[in-house]
């Protein structure tokens, strides 16, 4: 009786197991990065991702994904232009878009896919310079982008109230903190990557400052 009882549990308990062998891949679908706008010649922001899945649409892991530039291809590009996918099932790679190329496709497909994957990716060129608002109390825009080497200006609205930029994160050294109430702040970026900064006076006034190449 009890050896028929144990038997019974560990027949369920391979009914239950959940790492049955996937089937053979059939499907591609795009997870992530698809319809992004950026700037030229610098990494999207997200990286393009596919999941490859088997008749049930269940993930097939350790499949050979093929990226392609099939349009819009004059510099940048995937990096690499195979990944295998996950224990997921996901494959990803980096792409980049070259100077003067405003839209570009990318396919993504593996060996036996009916249907590739298309990917449709945007850019400009950086801004060389930005403005923001310093008001009462928020910064306008909060996110800004700009080219190495470029400047942003902040302006203080009339008003004369006190307010500061002050750094918290981002590429070293980080720029100085500025206190001031009217006028106008230049700071020039040299470093590629994500500044953040706030207001020490008034909590929740923040921004960031992105450097791209
Ligand atoms: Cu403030």
């Amino acid at each position: 009786m009890r050896l028929r009882a144990a038997g019974a549990a560990l027949l369920l308990a391979a009914c239950n197991d959940s790492t049955t062998p996937p089937g053979p891949p059939i499907d591609l679908l795009k997870t992530a990065g698809d319809a992004q706008s950026w700037y030229f010649d610098n990494p999207l922001p997200t990286p393009l991702s596919v999941m490859v899945t088997d008749p049930s649409g269940d993930p097939v892991p350790g499949v050979v994904v093929t990226w392609t530039v099939t349009s819009g291809a004059t510099s940048g590009g995937v990096n690499p232009a195979q990944s295998t996918t996950n224990a997921s099932g996901i494959a990803t790679t980096t792409d980049s878009i070259g100077s003067l190329t405003t839209h570009q496709t990318v396919s993504a497909t593996f060996t036996g896919l009916a249907g590739p994957a298309t990917f449709n990716e945007f850019a400009t060129a950086p801004p060389t310079s930005a403005g923001v608002t310093v008001g009462n109390n928020f910064f306008n825009p909060a996110d800004t982008v700009v080219q190495a080497a470029g400047t942003v200006t902040w302006t203080w609205n009339p008003g004369g109230v006190t307010h500061t930029i002050t750094f918290t994160s981002g590429p070293a050294p980080l720029p100085a903190e500025t206190v001031q109430g009217t006028g106008t702040k230049d700071i020039t970026f040299n470093a590629v990557g994500t500044y953040g900064y706030h207001c020490t006076i008034h909590a929740n006034m923040s921004g960031t400052v992105t450097v791209v190449h």
